[in-house]
Formats: C-alpha cells, sequence, structure tokens
C-alpha cells in the first residue's frame, strides 16, 4: 500500500502552510478579550528545523573567512565588536563566545551586587551606547549604571543588530591558525574553533576534529585566567610565540584600568589582546568591580584592528 505523503510534507522547503483557522491581530492590544478566538498559524516542525539551521550553515559557510574574529563576549569583546562593527560595516566580524550566554563577568555588578560602576570618562561609552546613569556631577570620578544587566544586555542588543556582525555563542576557540611571519616567528590567521560541549569532552570522547575561521585580525578578550579565561595568551606561551606570562598581579584599581587601556595592542602580529587577558600578558593588576577599562579597551582594541585595514 502507497503512503500518500500529506500535503503539508509536499510542500517546497520554507513555504507556508496553508493558513487555516488563524487569528490575526497588527497589535497585541488587539488580543484583549478575543482569547477564545486566538490561535496560532499552523507549523510543520521541518520548517522550523530548517529556518534555524540554513541560516547557521550559510553563516558557518559566510564567517569562515572573516575580516575579524574577536575571541570572548564579555565586556570587552562586546565592547570591541560594537565600535568596530559601527566603524566599519564593510568588514565581516565574527564573535566567538565560549559560553551560552555572551556577557562574561558583567552581568552582576561586583560579588552579587547589581550596580555597575563606571570610572570617568567611560560615561562617554555609556551615552554613546544610550545606557543611563546616575552622575552626582563635575566633581564625582565614577558614575553608576542601576544594574549590570541593564549594560550588558544593551551593548548586546547594538552589537547582534550590526548586519556584519554574527555570535557564535557555545563555541569554544581550541586553538590558533598560525603562519610563519618571514622573520623566524608566526603570525596569527584566524581561530580553532568547536562546540563548547566538545571541547569539554576531548578527555573521552576520541575524534572529534574542530572547524576552523581564517581572518587576519583576531582580537582576544578571554578575560583572566580560569578555567576559559586568557586561552590565547596561554596558547602563545605554548608555542613560544611569547616567552611567558606576567601573571595578574593583586587589586589595585587606580593603577589597573589604567595599564588595561594603555597595554591594549597587538602582541603578535594577527593577535590583538585587550581586557583582563591584557592583565596575565603583563602582570597588571586586576581592578575588581569597575568596569570603565573593559570598555575603553575594546575602543583601544577596535583602533588597533582598524589601524590593520587603512594600511
Ligand atoms: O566565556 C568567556 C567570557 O564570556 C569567553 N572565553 C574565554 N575563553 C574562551 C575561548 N573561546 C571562546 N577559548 C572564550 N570564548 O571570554 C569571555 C571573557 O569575558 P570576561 O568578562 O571574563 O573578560 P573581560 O576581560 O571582558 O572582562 C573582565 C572583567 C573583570 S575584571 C575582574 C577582576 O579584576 O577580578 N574580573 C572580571 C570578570
Amino acid at each position: 500500500q502507497m503512503t500518500v505523503p500529506s500535503k503539508a510534507a509536499a510542500l517546497p522547503h520554507g513555504a507556508a502552510i496553508p493558513i487555516k483557522g488563524a487569528t490575526n491581530f497588527d497589535t497585541v492590544e488587539a488580543m484583549a478579550g478575543k482569547w477564545n478566538d486566538f490561535s496560532f498559524r499552523p507549523i510543520r516542525e521541518s520548517q522550523v528545523s530548517r529556518a534555524m539551521t540554513r541560516r547557521y550553515f550559510n553563516d558557518l559557510d559566510k564567517y569562515a573567512e572573516s575580516d575579524i574574529v574577536i575571541v570572548g563576549a564579555g565586556s570587552c569583546g562586546l565592547s570591541t565588536a560594537y565600535t568596530l562593527a559601527k566603524a566599519r560595516p564593510d568588514l565581516k566580524i565574527a564573535i566567538v563566545e565560549a559560553g551560552v550566554a555572551p556577557g562574561g563577568g558583567a552581568w552582576l555588578g561586583g560579588q552579587l551586587f547589581s550596580a555597575m560602576i563606571m570610572r570617568k570618562p567611560a560615561d562617554a561609552f555609556l551615552r554613546e551606547i544610550g545606557v543611563p546613569y546616575e552622575d552626582d556631577g563635575d566633581h564625582s570620578n565614577f558614575v553608576v549604571v542601576k544594574h549590570a544587566a541593564l549594560f550588558t544586555s544593551t551593548l548586546l542588543s547594538k552589537v547582534l543588530q550590526f548586519p556584519n556582525v554574527k555570535l557564535f555563542n557555545a563555541t569554544a576557540v581550541e586553538d590558533l591558525i598560525t603562519r610563519p611571519d618571514g622573520k623566524g616567528g608566526i603570525r596569527v590567521a584566524g581561530v580553532v574553533t568547536n562546540w563548547t560541549l566538545v571541547s569539554m569532552h576531548h578527555d573521552d570522547q576520541s575524534c572529534m576534529d574542530p572547524n576552523t575561521i581564517n581572518a587576519p585580525v583576531v582580537i582576544s578578550t578571554t578575560g583572566h585566567d580560569g578555567p576559559f579565561g586568557a586561552f590565547s595568551v596561554k596558547r602563545l606561551v605554548s608555542m613560544q610565540a611569547i616567552p611567558a606570562l606576567g601573571g595578574m598581579r593583586g587589586l589595585d584599581m587606580n593603577v589597573a584600568e589604567d595599564a588595561i587601556v594603555k597595554g591594549t595592542r597587538e602582541i603578535v602580529t594577527g593577535l590583538i589582546t585587550g581586557g583582563m587577558e591584557l592583565s596575565e600578558v603583563d602582570g597588571a593588576n586586576r581592578m575588581g568591580p569597575t568596569f570603565a577599562a573593559m570598555a575603553i579597551s575594546g575602543v583601544h582594541a577596535a583602533e588597533v584592528a582598524l589601524e590593520v585595514f587603512e594600511q
């Protein structure tokens, strides 16, 4: 006996299945009191699967050759992405973030407190992205965002709206792509990636080779040392591209924030480092719960990257 495929199954992929009995509302307000009449448009599961997977695999194809890869979507990486994407809509920018949730350590202000402290003049970055803050006036040395999540969610939403940015979250950078630099050293030419959950199981599963993204500029902002932190600079040491890490020093807000912003630079050709990852290279102090240096190091990292494209 022949199975007759259902009408929906026979439809070409992506085509909407006939809309029968679906209610139409132009606004949310118009739904009020109409719940007995309410129904969603019918859907076939494969439409959902294809709508997601086709886009993701197109993105993997498109961003396999990127102009810039940003490793880590914490406060520094996101500030870098925002500044770059705004300045150069023509550049393809891939952000690779190991966590499912982008934002790094910037969802809370410090300990488990809500408010985020930004030392002046980083209030300029808050005005740039449209985050409101409390300011005690000209005599004060910092401003306060009422919740760190307001900063991070606003920055994230701006970054994700740029058409030239793709965030690959739940994806870890496992290694760096390198080339000989012609002077006996190496230059960084891209990143090696894997699903983070796969990266975490190399010890107990075999045959889980990675994927790659080629890019002339990689900006690493993976934070200070930790399970995933300081990834790129630790790898540079193990491949003998830099001699040793300085190791992040104790907390000194005054010294730390200036040092991170000033020290943001290309540490090996093709690899720019910003944010707290830099403290591991330079032996710089940590600043703890102040985020001004992360935002402004991002602005500086973007400027260093743009110089490469303006040459
Ligand atoms: O998941 C990490 C986080 O979101 C991500 N990351 C780390 N290694 C990665 C890898 N591949 C992909 N191999 C990776 N992603 O990088 C992000 C780093 O964010 P962060 O907030 O930790 O770093 P940041 O430099 O932007 O901000 C640090 C802010 C400070 S200062 C400080 C202190 O002084 O104690 N603590 C923090 C969190």
